[in-house]
């Protein structure tokens, strides 16, 4: 089983990606559904090709960082979710140094909201430029546009 921990700015659909992807609900505390906000991690899963996909889901609150951390300790890879709508913001940046950090070299960064406008805007090119930028210890990354 390979597991994958999602990373991003607050509110750019990391869970609800992980909603689409599994049919699973991560969000699992009352307080979180009635605020809308990710708060503690979250697990899900599906299957892939034979084998099974987990997902750790993890909170984009600025306030929570210490609940990514704990859910990207031990992953095979992430997936970065990066508004098209908002762009490159605050968490985006520093989950994406935590993930360098614990030698995380795995991962799609997934362009939310692309139903949201032209895949032409700014906010949305900016913020694929920023997720593509090579790194020097990150050779390929992929980028996905897609809508949950
Ligand atoms: N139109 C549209 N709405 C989306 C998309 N993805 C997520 N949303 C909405 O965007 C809002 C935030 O989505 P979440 O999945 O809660 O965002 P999150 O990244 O998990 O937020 P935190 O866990 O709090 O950091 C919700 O209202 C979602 O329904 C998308 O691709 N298109
Ligand atoms: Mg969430």
């Amino acid at each position: 089983m390979d597991v994958i921990a999602t990373a991003g700015h607050v509110d750019h659909g990391k869970s609800a990606l992980v909603r689409a992807l599994t049919g699973m609900e991560p969000d699992r505390w009352a307080e979180e559904r009635r605020r809308g906000l990710t708060i503690d991690l979250g697990f899900a899963w599906t299957s892939h090709a034979g084998d099974i996909v987990g997902f750790v889901d993890v909170p984009g609150h600025e306030r929570f960082l210490r609940n990514m951390l704990a859910g990207c300790g031990a992953i095979d890879g992430a997936l970065l979710v990066v508004s098209a709508r908002e762009g490159w913001k605050e968490q985006s940046e520093e989950h994406v140094q935590i993930l360098d950090r614990l030698g995380v070299r795995t991962g799609v960064v997934a362009l939310t909201h692309a139903d949201h406008g032209s895949l032409a805007t700014g906010a949305f090119l900016r913020a694929l430029e920023r997720a593509a930028a090579p790194r020097a210890a990150d050779p390929s990354r992929d980028v996905v546009a897609l809508s949950a």
